[in-house]
């Protein structure tokens, strides 16, 4: 049976010791927290500055309002765990370890990008640090996710892969598919689907009679609710589900509760449709991840004032790096258009190509 989000809320882990000063975490390990999220917020400023002026094309979905689940979900994983989403990634892969600075560069369909400047915004990969993407299709890491347990059982290793996927995925047929495989062969997949309310405009209570978490009860796998604006709670839970994971327990679901706070894409309405701004407004005022960990850890004298500014301005200033590193790189050269493809380049392609170069 799944178990209910009220049984399943967790203590703080057990290694606190004497230094603890909230919840479990040292103040060092907060201010890295807040650092973090911090960097995540103005890089994603940044790319929604550089979007609004041409300088990212494409596609591009901001993940500000949830980087709570990033940061939670990935920050207790081990380097050579694995990490797989869908096309709102950016602060996922930052949080995995990925170069801020190829990330941008990526984004700006620069040749320094991590994926070559040929993926862009929605096709970030890093296979060193276990980020296998960037997914387009909705749904579709689904079941590369449920690849990726079924080789690290093959091979009798103790990883673990976290899939993020949004709400609107579980009503793909690829998902069922992957959640059954994936109970039956208990593979060591954590399954966050995050529940940013709404797929690119709909509200999820109109495409879905159930609550997402009661999606595993089908499979049997344990289910769990999490509160994706409060980073603290995600850690802890993530720390658990580690450990169960890798004790061989098999798949875990976890439906984390967030918001998003811009337009599903750039060229999307922020508000004003499909939702109103008042329930935007109240969002950010009450439930944005990054004012929560700053006013506990202000009010709970775990951080000055002082210290927020000159962390702020930190990461400002990495961003500033990145966005530096990202204009001084060059565009693919149109001879890497047919690397990094499955198929060879036929003869229509090598022609087109040699046209161009003449
Ligand atoms: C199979 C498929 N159908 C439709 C689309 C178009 N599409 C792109 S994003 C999206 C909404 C997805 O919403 P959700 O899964 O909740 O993720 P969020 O954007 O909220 O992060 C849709 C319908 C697509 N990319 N793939
Ligand atoms: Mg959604």
């Amino acid at each position: 049976m799944a178990e209910t989000a009220a049984e399943d809320r967790g203590s703080p882990p057990d290694e606190a010791g004497d230094e603890v000063s909230l919840e479990g975490f040292t103040r060092e390990e907060l201010h890295g927290f807040l650092r973090e999220m911090l960097l995540f917020r103005r890089f994603e400023e940044s790319a929604e500055e550089a979007y609004a002026i041409g300088k990212i094309g494409g596609f591009c979905h901001l993940h500000i309002g949830q980087e709570a689940v990033a940061l939670g979900f990935i920050q207790p994983l081990r380097e050579d765990d694995y990490v797989i989403s869908a096309y709102r990634e950016h602060t996922q892969a930052l949080a995995k370890g990925m170069d801020a600075r190829k990330v941008m560069a990526e984004l700006y369909g620069r040749a320094d990008g991590c994926s070559g400047g040929k993926g862009g915004s929605m096709h970030l990969f890093d296979a060193e640090k276990g980020f296998l993407g960037g997914h387009g299709i909705v749904g579709a890491q689904v079941p590369l996710a449920a690849g990726v347990g079924w080789k690290i059982r093959y091979r009798e290793e103790d990883r673990v892969c976290v899939c993020f996927l949004g709400d609107a995925a579980v009503n793909q047929g690829a998902f069922h598919e992957a959640m059954n495989m994936s109970a039956v062969w208990e593979l060591p997949v954590i399954y966050v689907v995050e529940n940013n309310e709404y797929g690119m405009g709909t509200h999820f209570g109109r495409v879905s009679t159930t609550e997402i978490v009661q999606r595993s009860c089908a499979y049997d796998i344990p289910g769990h609710v999490v509160n994706g604006q409060d980073v603290l709670e995600v850690m802890r839970r993530t720390r658990e589900l580690l450990d169960r994971v890798r004790s061989g327990e098999g798949p875990q679901f976890v439906e984390a509760r967030t918001y998003r706070f811009k337009g599903h894409s750039m060229s999307d309405p922020v508000a004003g449709t499909y939702r109103s701004r008042e329930e935007l407004e109240r969002k950010q005022e009450h439930e944005d991840p990054i004012r929560i960990l700053k006013d506990r850890l202000l009010q709970g004298d775990l951080l000055t004032q002082e210290e927020l500014e000159a962390m702020d301005e930190e990461v400002r200033g990495e961003v500033e790096e990145a966005v530096r590193f990202a204009d001084d790189s060059p565009f693919p050269d149109t001879a890497e258009l047919y690397n990094d493809v499955y198929a060879q380049v036929n003869d229509h392609g090598r022609l087109f190509l040699d046209g161009r170069d003449g």
